[in-house]
């Protein structure tokens, strides 16, 4: 019997692509949307990023196409209703990043409170040799109020965290049963949230209910000594309001490991304002962690091509309703 052809558009490495052959045919085309398209037609599997897009368009190439295993937690680049209509098993990496995503933000809610980047940058440039001004003081984690929007997987994780760094915790969360382990985290309104918060990071799923969330009247609650982090999805903040807020200090500052659209154009304002620090997108980008998603993306694929129950389907009413 032959086997089912699925497009492998993430660079695997050879033993887990040979592992791969024993029950699928890869059609092996990297990350190219151009090579993507021109096997679609034949693919009944799709192993690709997170950010990759699988919209109408791209689903319409695809007729055979029983699964969307995405590489990462995130699916906001399927279209869901479309992929679901057709049967489509829409397949996702979660808990084996959290950890990975929630040290990232810890790694910068620090750097922001000793002003790391600042501080290297004056050692850099000669300032510690001069002395003349001294290195900025930063401040204390410790009694600091941080308030998570998105208390999933992740965003618990990064209570933990902060938690441990003596962090006030509040969040904000269509669910607010108290979490074992997390039962001193109070949730709270959004507003409230941005009222008290002085540090606020997303942890929400993109998805038209958190499409620009954080606008110019979120912004405008958080107070000007506040800075906001974001490793979610860039369109949960209206990037333009936020570029207002930071240039006339609204707020004090913001950290962005995602940006709308990413990457960002090279005159991006963002990119050069100095109280504002981005990454490229590197919230899961560790050795280990990209390991675990990648044999998790490829369980998922291989599952549904088998006949089997993925490990993490998103609509997994479509492997029900299959004959
Ligand atoms: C990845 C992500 O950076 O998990 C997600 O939703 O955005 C990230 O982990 C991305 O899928 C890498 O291709």
């Amino acid at each position: 019997m032959s086997k089912p052809a699925a497009v492998i558009a993430i660079d695997l490495p050879a033993g887990l692509l040979e592992d791969l052959r024993r029950s699928v045919t890869p059609i092996v085309t990297g990350p190219d949307p151009a090579a993507v398209d021109a096997a679609l037609p034949r693919a009944e599997g799709i192993l690709c990023s997170a950010l990759f897009p699988m919209d109408g368009a791209r689903l319409a190439l695809a007729p055979n196409l029983r699964v969307i295993a995405n590489f990462g937690v995130g699916y906001n680049n399927v279209d869901l209703e479309a992929a679901t209509a057709r049967g489509i098993a829409v397949c996702t990496t979660p808990g084996v990043l959290s950890g990975a995503v929630a040290d990232l933000t810890m790694a910068l809610i620090l750097a922001i409170a000793r002003r790391l980047f600042e501080n290297a940058a004056y050692a850099r440039g000669g300032g510690w040799a001069r002395r003349e001004p001294p290195p900025a003081l930063g401040w204390d984690p410790a009694g600091k109020t941080l308030g998570i929007v998105g208390f999933g997987r992740i965003g618990q994780a990064v209570a933990l965290r902060a938690r441990a760094f003596g962090m006030e915790v509040i969040y904000h969360d269509l669910v607010t049963a108290p979490v074992e382990g997390l039962e001193d985290c109070r949730p709270v309104p959004l507003a409230e949230l941005l009222e008290l918060a002085d540090v606020v990071s997303l942890h929400v799923n993109l998805d038209p209910s958190t499409h620009h969330l954080i606008g110019a009247a979120e912004l405008a609650r958080m107070k000007p000594t506040a800075w906001l982090i974001n490793t979610a999805r860039g369109p949960v903040v209206d990037q333009a309001a936020l570029r207002e807020a930071l240039a006339s200090r609204q707020i004090a500052g913001a950290a962005l490991d995602v940006l709308d659209p990413e990457p960002p154009a090279a005159d991006e304002p963002l990119l050069a304002m100095e109280n504002v620090i981005v990454l490229p997108h590197i919230g899961s980008a560790t050795v280990e962690t990209r390991a675990a998603m990648r044999d998790l993306a490829v369980r998922n694929l291989v599952a549904v091509l088998t006949g089997r129950t993925p490990p993490a389907c998103v609509n997994p009413a479509v492997l029900q309703a299959r004959p």
